[in-house]
């Protein structure tokens, strides 16, 4: 999994080095643009592209920039949840937040800039690869408009200060997290092929998979580490929010964590194909402390 890290993180660098080089006037977008895609994170979403893609085809050369182009989506959505006039933090990935050093205008732009080349990606890799890259770039771009990830963040900006009903925090975590890893895995089964059945498995573990990652976030939030979590702490509580913790307790939602976790893996296992790499990663996210 560190192989495929790697070659992820290649590819981020050596697109934004190619822009950076070629850019006349707008170098700067793209300085801020490299400072968050580079400062790390724990790069599920590709990973889980290309683990369920592996499931099916040896050589996952071919989808690294569809795996890349999911990463900087969450990237640029990573950028604006940080701005003043959203969760206003001033900490990501263990870093000053890109418009603590950018100014807002800019990070603004290169969150919105980041967005539009995944965008470039997904049709490049569309117009050479074909049909199936169409139909995962569909997915991808559903995921994470406003049926997804921005419908979910719509949500959380009106929770704050108030509670809001365990329908409306359900549809919350669905959308803003769930949706775009989801869209992950499943994007990796439909270019990788996999059968009708075996899709219909991959969007049942991809939902759940989404649901237990914010779970666990709503945890970290309490008990976590901020120096471990490269973000600041306790900012749910802070502003007010309702999440997994403040609707159930924490003793619930770890336990909530770990029977979800149980049924993501069980899922796998019912898939056509196994994989010991997509159980560790399912594992790795309930462990985690970052
Ligand atoms: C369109 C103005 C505008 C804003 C959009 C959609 C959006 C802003 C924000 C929502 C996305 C968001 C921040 C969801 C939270 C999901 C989450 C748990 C993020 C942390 O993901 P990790 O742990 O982060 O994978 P790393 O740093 O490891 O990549």
């Amino acid at each position: 999994m560190e192989l495929i890290k790697k070659d992820v993180e290649d590819y981020l660098a050596s697109y934004m080095y190619e822009k950076h080089n070629l850019a006349s006037f707008n170098k700067e977008i793209y300085e801020a643009m490299d400072y968050s895609v580079k400062a790390g994170g724990k790069r599920i979403r590709p990973l889980l592209m290309i683990l369920v893609y592996r499931l099916y085809k040896e050589d996952y050369k071919d989808i690294i920039p569809m795996a890349c182009a999911i990463e900087m989506i969450h990237t640029y959505s990573l950028i604006h949840d940080d701005l003043p006039t959203m969760d206003n933090d001033s900490l990501r990935r263990g870093m000053p937040t890109n418009h603590i050093v950018f100014g807002e205008a800019m990070a603004l732009l290169a969150g919105d800039a980041l967005l539009n080349e995944a965008m470039n990606i997904m049709f490049y890799c569309s117009l050479s690869g074909g049909v199936l890259y169409l139909e995962a770039s569909s997915l991808i771009s559903k995921a994470s408009g406003v049926e997804g990830m921005i419908g979910g963040q719509v949500v959380d900006i009106k929770s704050e200060g108030h509670q809001i009903s365990l329908e409306e925090l359900y549809y919350m975590h669905k959308k803003k997290t769930g949706a775009l890893i989801c869209a992950a895995v499943m994007a990796g089964g439909i270019i990788g092929k996999a059968s009708k059945k075996d899709l219909e498995i991959l969007k049942e573990f991809g939902e759940k998979l989404g649901l237990t990652f914010q779970i666990k976030d709503d945890i970290l939030n309490v008990v976590g580490d901020c120096k471990l979590l490269g973000k600041s702490v306790n900012s749910d509580i802070e502003n007010n929010k309702t999440n997994f913790i403040t609707v159930f307790g924490l003793s619930k939602c770890i336990n909530l964590c770990e029977e979800l976790t149980k049924e993501c893996k069980s899922l796998l296992l019912s898939l056509s194909k196994g994989s010991s790499e997509l159980i560790e990663l399912t594992d790795f996210l309930l462990k985690r402390e970052f």
